[in-house]
């Protein structure tokens, strides 16, 4: 839900709302999306390729050799297009079934609940916060809604944000820039579809110079019982100038996109653009110049999504206002530039060890060594593409607090109408120019 998302005069004047439910071994995860217009082509088969590609990346646990991650509709889609109504869709978790007698909603004997006990708090995880805020004896309590198997749900509702942003040219992709120290340099003009290039290593870097060191390090920290974080770069290239607001705080898009990326367990920091670097810099070399003479581009041109040749609009998505660099990162004022969006988001490592570092006992009051629960080595290259469907619900909530409609042709034309009028700004400047 979105800053703006609270009452307004009592009325709900949220664009996008979602939500998601479940236990990491408990029955099913369950995504609730509401505010998509109605008329969105839609499917499952378009879902299931994101929670496929959630599953993957080098240094996985055994669970993901459990779950054949799927959704089915339970809700808001009818004949392969969106209602308006809210979209509910359940993934069913297939571990359930060795977990049931232990996640029981319901117990007979209170002490059936005993088994797999959780009270070696994992420093660095939310265990040991959540069971003195929730009190809660069994660290299980808060670690089943605590895991990042939760974000199989979020890539699901991202996958619906993915589909409405697909509409409009918007094309979303992410790559692992550094993982476990090992830092990439990826090619000065990133590939278009970037995901196409990344997805097919299993470490998710565009430079195969390092992939070989990467592994390695992941195996070495399986070896020793540790784990390793790293860091991704989202991009999102097509998107319109003028998402997001300078009026009001919570209207920045910015602050949107980091709050909801910081939201994804184990991230710790988010940079825009030049990021943390900007700092150092003085202004002569942080700030994009504008450019008449870069002239105007057509909408679309950065995006060739899903197999279509041609931007499904016209027009000009930054009319000519174009920018010599893009430090910004696509975003000035908590406003889109139309300019790529640029970010990158750091993960630390799983706080998950098969070497485990010491903690307390909450059964007796000791020292002792953290639990192990079964966990992955690494999960950055997962993280990028939970990245990317956090990022997409931002920019979907954008899109519809521009441009509005309750169906998906009024939302086009809506789109349309500012595409033009920007073109048509641009255009009688130019005459100005040349005549
Ligand atoms: C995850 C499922 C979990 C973990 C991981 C992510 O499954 P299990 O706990 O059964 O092994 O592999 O969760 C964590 C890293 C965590 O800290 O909780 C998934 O589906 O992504």
């Amino acid at each position: 839900m979105t800053p703006q998302a609270e009452a307004h005069c009592g009325i709900n004047r949220v664009p996008l709302i979602f939500s998601t439910a479940g236990e990491s071994h408990g029955k099913a995860l369950v995504a609730l999306v509401q505010g998509l217009p109605a008329g969105l082509p839609v499917s499952a088969e378009w879902v299931d390729r994101e929670l496929v590609r959630r599953m993957q990346g080098y240094g996985r646990g055994a669970r993901m050799k459990i779950e054949r991650d799927r959704v089915e509709w339970l809700s808001g889609v009818r004949a392969g297009e969106t209602l308006g109504s809210p979209v509910a869709m359940l993934i069913p978790n297939r571990d359930w079934s060795n977990w049931e007698d232990v996640m029981a909603h319901e117990a007979a004997e209170p002490g059936e609940l005993r088994r797999r006990r959780v009270t070696r708090p994992r420093p660095g995880h939310a265990d040991l916060v959540g069971v003195l805020k929730y009190d809660r004896v069994d660290a299980r309590d808060i670690l089943e809604r605590a895991s990042a198997r939760e974000t199989t749900a979020r890539v699901a509702a991202g996958a619906l944000a993915k589909r409405l942003l697909d509409e409009f040219g918007i094309e979303i992709g992410s790559h692992v820039v550094s993982l476990g120290g090992v830092r990439a340099t990826p090619p000065a003009e990133l590939p278009v579809p970037l995901n196409d290039a990344a997805d097919r290593s299993e470490t998710r870097v565009l430079d195969p110079s390092v992939e070989a060191e990467i592994v390695r390090r992941i195996d070495a920290a399986k070896r020793a019982g540790d784990t390793l974080g790293g860091e991704v770069e989202i991009v999102a290239r097509g998107v319109v100038v003028g998402l997001g607001s300078h009026v009001s705080w919570d209207r920045k898009l910015d602050g949107r996109l980091a709050g909801m990326l910081m939201s994804i367990p184990a991230v710790k920091a988010v940079e825009i653009g030049l990021g943390v670097e900007a700092a150092r810099r003085p202004g002569s070399e942080v700030h994009d110049p504008i450019d008449p003479a870069l002239g105007g581009v057509p909408a679309g041109s950065h995006a060739r999504v899903a197999g279509r040749d041609h931007p499904p609009h016209g027009g000009d998505l930054r009319a000519g206002f174009r920018r010599r660099t893009n430090n910004a990162g696509g975003l000035e004022g908590g406003i889109t530039t139309g300019e790529p969006l640029v970010i990158r988001v750091a993960m630390k490592p799983i706080s998950t060890l098969m070497s485990p570092l010491p903690t307390v006992d909450l059964a007796t009051g000791r020292t002792a060594n953290a639990q192990s629960e079964r966990s992955d080595v690494t999960a950055v290259p997962a993280m990028g593409v939970i990245a990317e469907a956090m990022t997409a619900l931002v920019l979907a909530d954008a899109m519809l607090e521009k441009f509005g409609g309750d169906s998906l042709g009024e939302m086009r034309r809506n789109f349309d109408g500012y595409v033009a009028s920007l073109g048509a700004r641009w255009s009688a400047l130019r005459d100005e120019v040349e005549g």
